[in-house]
């Protein structure tokens, strides 16, 4: 240290605690916290280092109690995709298993690319008694700890072994965190002993330093290069995926639409980015999207991807774009991404990117004829018949179906509703009906599909949104999987709504275990038969009891009018408040339209048994239509 430098003497933990509450991101010319709180959980490896920091600087950061390490890792997700990325949460944990619990959070985080900072706890960087409790030994390997699990889902890692590396790692922390083409889950990991260890830090250190989110434009040859092909092109689809909402591009996406006519099919992720009702809008694409979407895609000269990472649900695996000329162009920030599907990359921010095109497409008044603009605005009229078709209820004293439990919330939302949900049958359902009334209604994690985000996401997203109604979309699967943080929510009077929709175990993987061959083996929740199998009677579980026994209100629904009425209730509740519902199952898995594009899971190529045999011969019938793209 330089004599002249003026010094603060603080623990590791509590010099991390202060720096992490002055930094700040901006963007277009908004600046927040870029670490709005921390959630933990205490053991040893963090109670006395960090849990001992955060209750020195309670007044400068906000904590909150998590119940499983993952669920806080979801909470952390939601609340910064809810923020567009501007603003995380750190997590803390103990060393050993609350530390590998954080795992499947980040690699959900680093996958959907969204920014949250793990602070899990170590073993002793001095290794005075090896091994201590929860450690991992390695026999070959000293400096190996369960933490290095982290690695591979983490978009930076470090240890911290001595208390002066925490500057350039907490450095490197923030610029991967406020990145937008690096960002997902960050890992500094703290060794216990170090987090006590006392150092003189300098005080510029704890300075409010502001990240700014950059949003560059596009290289002008590619420019160049992207507006030739889309005034070339016949019958060009746009393909909107999660980076059009990371960058909130919503409205350049809009502009660009409404002046050249060209259809907007999204993602999971990119769902919500033109409202459903923009002329342009024609839902979801791929294996669990519109008729409308998948028919452009089959007969497309020029996909348009705009922030989109173009995952096998997004092409069919392969087989969903087959004009034989099709050509693709990337609008996206990160490269990777840009040149995928060999296509013709315009690497920049999504907003940037859209509005430069619609200016220079203006110059040529460019748009797409008529009668390609005709076609697809009757097939998506039509498409929406359908979703009314699903959406309605004749009978009102009966159970409803997975579709009308969303056709009757359709009917109580605003756009200032959010409904989020991640797997099961209802993301299919959901990409294919759900009727986007603003830009962030939609939240859909699709890039992991992690059962159990729901309700800890809708907590994060209720934190970041706490004036707007939140909704947990749950199967009964998905709701045991993880309804730790229900309690999170009661204790801090969060007033999420969960909705779980019963239909007695995996309605989703049922159906696919039946079309590939695997006779639904073990995807009911029943009691075994005598053949061995799990058909027999439903199992005498209550979950509407368990949601009630953690602290919430809950509302038992038992018809499509009982329904409406908790829902109603639910909506208006201030209080956190699940609404439980017995599903109707129908011949397809939940009453949906069938899927309108392939999606390839392998089928055994050689088995016994006649349901696997056939399932082979239309598997290999879907194959020979894939195609490479080069
Ligand atoms: C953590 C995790 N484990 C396993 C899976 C694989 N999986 C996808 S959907 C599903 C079943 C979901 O059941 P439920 O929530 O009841 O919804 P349903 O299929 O009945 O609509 C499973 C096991 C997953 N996505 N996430
Ligand atoms: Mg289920």
């Amino acid at each position: 240290m330089t004599a002249h430098t003026s010094t603060t003497r603080l623990t590791v933990a509590q010099a991390l605690v202060r720096f992490l509450a002055a930094q700040y991101t901006e963007r277009d010319g908004v600046r927040r916290r870029l670490i709005g709180a921390t959630w933990g959980i205490f053991g040893h490896g963090n109670v006395a280092g960090i849990g001992q920091a955060l209750v020195e600087y309670a007044d400068v950061m906000p904590y909150h109690q998590g119940r499983n390490e993952q669920a806080m890792v979801h909470a952390a997700v939601g609340y910064a995709r809810q923020s567009n990325r501007l603003s995380t949460h750190a997590v803390t944990t103990s060393i050993g298993p609350g530390a590998t619990n954080l795992v499947t959070g980040a690699a959900l985080a680093t996958i959907n690319h969204v920014p949250v900072l793990l602070l899990p706890g170590d073993v002793f960087a001095a290794r005075p008694a090896d091994p201590v409790l929860q450690q991992l030994e390695v026999p070959y390997a000293g400096d190996v700890s369960v933490n290095d699990c982290l690695r591979p889902v983490s978009r930076y890692f470090d240890r911290i072994t001595r208390p002066e590396a925490l500057i350039p790692a907490a450095l490197n922390a923030m610029r991967v965190l406020t990145d937008p083409v690096e960002t997902g889950a960050v890992t500094l990991a703290l060794p216990q002993d170090v987090q006590a260890e006392a150092y003189d830090w300098p005080e510029e250190f704890f300075a409010e330093r502001t990240w700014a989110v950059r949003r560059p434009g596009a290289d002008p040859a590619e420019l160049a290069e992207a507006v030739t092909a889309i005034r070339a092109a016949r019958r060009p689809l746009l393909i909107a995926g999660g980076g059009v909402h990371h960058s909130r591009a919503e409205e350049a996406l809009a502009e660009f639409a409404s002046a050249t006519g060209i259809p907007v099919a999204s993602t999971q992720a990119g769902k919500g980015s033109l409202r459903f009702d923009h002329p342009q809008d024609v839902g979801g694409i791929g294996h669990t999207g519109t008729a409308t979407a998948c028919e452009l895609a089959r007969t497309a000269d020029l996909v348009i991807g705009v922030g989109t990472r173009y995952t096998d649900f997004t092409t069919a695996s392969g087989t969903l774009f087959q004009h034989p000329g099709v050509r693709f162009l990337n609008l996206n920030i990160a490269p990777f991404d840009g040149h995928k599907l060999a296509g013709t990359p315009l690497i920049a921010d999504a907003r940037s990117g859209l509005a430069e095109l619609t200016e220079a497409l203006a110059m040529h008044g460019h748009r797409v004829d008529a009668a390609y603009a005709a076609e697809y605005t009757e097939d998506k009229e039509r498409w929406e018949q359908r979703v009314d078709a699903c959406y309605e209820a004749d009978e009102p004293d009966v159970r409803p179906t997975q579709p009308q439990v969303l056709g009757v919330l359709d009917t109580l939302v605003d756009e200032t509703d959010i409904v989020i949900n991640a797997a099961g049958s209802l993301p299919g359902d959901l990409h294919k009906l759900w009727r986007a009334r603003s830009r962030d209604q939609y939240h859909l994690e699709y890039g992991y599909s992690c059962m159990g985000y729901e309700i800890p996401a809708a907590v994060g997203v209720k934190l970041a949104a706490p004036e707007r109604p939140v909704w947990a979309l749950v199967g009964d699967g998905t709701y045991l999987m993880m309804p730790t943080e229900i309690v999170t929510a009661v204790q801090e009077g969060i007033a999420i709504k969960v909705v779980i929709l019963q239909n007695h175990g995996y309605a989703s993987i049922g159906g696919l275990s039946e079309s590939v061959g695997a006779e639904r083996f073990g995807t009911a929740y029943r009691f075994p038969s005598d053949d061995g199998t799990y058909t027999g009677p439903p199992l005498p579980v209550d979950l509407a009891a368990n949601a009630a026994s953690l602290g919430m209100r809950v509302l038992r629904a038992r018809t499509v009018a009982g329904l409406r009425d908790a829902l109603a209730e639910a909506r208006a509740a201030d209080t956190p408040t699940c609404v439980y519902v017995e599903t109707k199952t129908t011949d397809t898995v939940s009453g949906a339209p069938p899927a309108q594009a392939w999606w390839d899971v392998p089928v055994a190529e050689t088995a016994t048994r006649p349901s696997a045999v056939k399932a082979r011969e239309l598997y290999e019938r879907h194959v020979s239509t894939r195609r490479r793209h080069l």
